[in-house]
């Protein structure tokens, strides 16, 4: 049940023939690699929180809605109540809380409206991507619905083949990011909800028939062979299939069955296998009938052996860090070639070698760094807090927000975690929830690891992790905060550990707030100096588990969330960065470099 004025109106939408439900979205692999007409840049904007675009004084879908870009002619007497292009203007990508001040708390539904040229080609087709839209959306070309998406940090893609024509065309998009009870994520969450198109908007032009999805990795037998799949969308059995990899004078041929699938198994000795040092990408080509894709791509393994992970069949230690996708300096979302390079020049200069995207997918330019820098990526889904575990259709959001994020990135060699959720409360219905998202998750990508933030027990000076749902992880993570929510960095001293599962363990968030530049004693509060001491207490305290294979603290750079009120201090931000929005570094974030580039914190 969502909250606000749009549940009674999403009954009569239900009900009723109205413009049309749109039909759902699917995603292309590979859209940066494609023809590409972007729809970035300005667009019309519409605050509607009435949905007075969609339905009438009673709640009936209105035919001639917001989405039909309706302009009074001069001269006729008709009543059009809106004006698309009289109404102001924001960016795309971006979302519209940073933009306009009158929009800065704003959670509702919002239109955007933008013309476009395109040229449709013969035996082609055409498709609207949208990069990420928090969080339900409608789309519609030229005042037909396309189609319709809930989840606000997956991108999706739908067809537009039948609704574009030559010249000038018109795009109307509805976003409503007003929080759901039943929504992925639920009511409340540490971060902020930034509505809107908050990345890039494009249309993608494919041949008729085209690969839309593919899969190709190394076997974690030998590291000798490349399998998987390519999927050709359209195709009749019998399409001839083909991947290339000129530099290391491999290829494979083969066709599709009768689901437009071919299997992929091709001998791939001798290949220079992908790891953090050696981030090697190779050019591989992949043709279906008339159409070819062109990706970077590494090749390596990820496993687990006991408490031990393994890349490419070596033990490897996971020196990370919690990353929002919170765009460095100016806010709002992480949606840019250069946000990106930040983000990751500061991950370097700690000596980090891998990043945990906290909390929910983020934009692939993340992942395709990642691939180019040798950084490995734990990637989440927003399976966060108290989500309504007890409903099946919370569940099949879930799997629609997991198998949206796998698709898209099943490619990219720096992914090694899929997580699955966040501080979940360990019910009964969460267990079997999670578990079943687990299974789900191995059955669509069988090459990489699962886990899981999980929540930690205590004791006395005890602290336990025997969480039930650590049985269908692969990785055990858990979030603590010792010293910050609870007792005092020296605390840490006396604390020992109880880990009931003989798997590896991430401890996948710790740490506490600082205002950059605010001095003051170890043990005072929210200075530079308080963070600093908890990170020394940590790091002696962690090193004294076994198991750690890994840490992501939290958090890389400060973030804005409305539940960080402390004026003058927190001012809206959540100030557990280690550098600041504004790019100052912390004392904790010297600390942790130290421990990173001296091989002080976990062991391989
Ligand atoms: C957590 C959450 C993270 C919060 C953080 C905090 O455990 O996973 O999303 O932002 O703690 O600062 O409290």
């Amino acid at each position: 049940v969502s909250s606000g004025v749009v549940f009674g109106q999403d009954e009569a939408r239900g009900s009723s023939a109205g413009p049309g439900v749109g039909k759902p979205s699917i995603v292309l692999v590979d859209v940066d690699r494609r023809q590409t007409t972007s729809l970035n840049g300005d667009w019309h904007i519409i605050a509607d929180p009435y949905v007075a675009g969609l339905y009438d004084f009673h709640n009936h879908v209105i035919a001639n809605g917001y989405f039909n870009d309706q302009v009074a002619e001069p001269g006729k007497n008709t009543l059009v109540e809106y004006n698309f292009a009289k109404s102001p203007t924001i960016k795309v990508p971006g979302d519209w809380n940073m933009q306009k001040e009158w929009l800065r708390l704003y959670e509702g539904p919002l239109w955007y409206e933008r013309e476009f040229d395109y040229k449709p080609e013969a035996g082609h087709r055409a498709w609207l991507h949208i990069g990420a839209a928090n969080y339900r959306s409608r789309m519609y070309v030229n005042g037909k619905e396309a189609c319709e998406h809930e989840g606000g940090f997956t991108s999706f893609d739908c067809e537009v083949t039948d609704f574009v024509k030559p010249g000038e065309n018109d795009a109307v998009i509805y976003v409503d990011d007003t929080r759901m009870a039943d929504g992925i994520p639920t009511l409340k969450t540490d971060w902020y909800n930034y509505g809107g198109l908050t990345r890039d908007v494009s249309i993608i032009t494919t041949p008729a028939n085209f690969i839309d999805d593919f899969d190709l990795h190394l076997d974690r037998a030998t590291r000798s062979v490349i399998e998987g799949y390519v999927h050709v969308e359209g195709a009749s059995a019998g399409t001839k299939v083909s991947v290339t990899i000129p530099e290391a004078k491999l290829a494979f041929s083969g066709v599709t069955d009768a689901d437009g699938k071919a299997a992929v198994s091709m001998p791939a000795k001798g290949l220079s296998l992908w790891a953090p040092g050696n981030p090697k990408l190779y050019k591989v080509t992949l043709k279906a009938g008339a159409d070819s894709l062109e990706d970077d791509m590494g090749f390596r393994t990820i496993e687990t052996q006991g408490t031990h992970i393994l890349l490419n069949g070596k033990p490897i230690v996971l020196h990370g860090i919690c990353i929002h996708a919170e765009a460095p300096y100016r806010g709002g979302r992480v949606n840019t070639d250069q946000d990106v390079a930040t983000l990751f020049g500061w991950v370097q200069d700690l000596g980090a070698n891998f990043v945990r995207l906290a909390h929910y997918p983020h934009d692939m330019r993340m992942e395709r760094a990642a691939d180019k820098l040798g950084i490995l990526v734990w990637s989440e889904v927003p399976v966060y807090w108290a989500l309504h575990f007890e409903d099946e259709a919370v569940f099949k959001k879930s799997q629609g927000q997991l198998s949206e994020e796998i698709r898209r990135d099943r490619d990219k060699a720096s992914v090694i975690l899929w997580s699955i959720a966040n501080e979940t409360p360990s019910t009964e219905a969460r267990t079997t929830f999670l578990t079943r998202s687990a299974n789900y998750v191995h059955g669509l990508d069988p090459t990489r690891l699962v886990t899981a933030a999980l929540l930690v027990r205590g004791e006395g000076n005890t602290k336990i992790i025997d969480d039930p749902l650590g049985k269908a992880l692969d990785v055990i993570g858990f979030n603590e905060y010792i010293g910050w929510y609870e007792k005092t960095p020296e605390a840490m001293d006396q604390t020992d550990w109880k880990i009931a599962y003989d798997k590896p363990l991430i401890v996948s968030e710790f740490g506490g707030d600082a205002k950059a530049g605010l001095h003051g004693g170890e043990h005072e509060r929210w200075t530079e100096e308080y963070q600093a001491n908890i990170f020394r207490h940590q790091i002696a305290m962690l090193n004294r588990i076994p198991s750690l294979r890994g840490t992501t603290p939290w958090i890389l750079m400060d973030f804005r969330s409305p539940v960080r009120q402390l004026p003058g201090i927190q001012d809206g931000f959540n100030r557990k960065g280690l550098i600041s929005d504004q790019g100052e570094k912390k004392e904790a974030f010297g600390i942790l470099q130290k421990a990173y580039k001296s091989d002080g914190l976990g062991k391989a």
